[in-house]
């Protein structure tokens, strides 16, 4: 099975990014958006792996204490637009401490550099310049280990496990 890790974004910034699509849309945008339910934030990449409950295993030793990550941004990786967070020492710290939990365990794991986004639209064709991305801030309270399936209508990601803060 494909499976990734990633941060479940709260209603109030799946609002905030949904809106920002509509305006693309608006302003005549096309390409594959993002449905809203899927919006998430990747902290690794593991692809094909056939064991779930041993990678479940590996990320249940990751501590982490609650933080606050707040929308600043727009990007593009070539034809794939995105919405970018303001600089976070923690979210870096538990990209980087899951990744190497992932390691030791022997899991592979896409190498790039974290480079953290929310993908909005893939394959977009249109000017994006007038976009404004929306003041928004979200508390992260837990990770997911994520599995994501190719369907007719598009990809439906899955959590298998879920990884909460230790209280403060
Ligand atoms: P994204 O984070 O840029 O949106 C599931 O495929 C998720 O893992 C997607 O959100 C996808 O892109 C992300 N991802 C990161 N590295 C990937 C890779 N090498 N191949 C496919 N998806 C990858």
């Amino acid at each position: 099975m494909r499976l990734f890790v990633s941060i479940p974004l709260s209603d109030d910034m799946k609002l905030s990014l949904a809106n920002v699509q509509s305006f693309l849309k608006k302003q005549g945008v096309r390409g594959s958006f993002t449905p809203v339910e899927n919006l998430h934030i990747t902290l690794a990449f593991i692809g094909e792996y056939p064991d779930a409950d041993y990678v479940s295993q590996a990320l249940s030793g990751v501590c982490f204490s609650p933080f606050c990550l707040s929308l600043s941004g727009f990007g593009q990786f070539g034809n794939i637009w995105w919405a970018g967070l303001e600089k976070s020492p923690e979210l870096d710290k538990l990209a980087k401490k899951l990744r190497f939990s992932l390691e030791r365990a022997g899991v592979p794991h896409d190498k790039k550099k974290f480079s953290p986004h929310m993908t909005l639209v893939r394959r977009a064709e249109g000017d994006p310049s007038a976009v404004v991305i929306p003041k928004a801030s979200m508390q992260v309270k837990s990770f997911c280990l994520m599995r994501s399936d190719f369907a007719k209508r598009g990809m439906i990601y899955t959590p298998l496990a879920e990884f909460s803060a230790a209280d403060k």
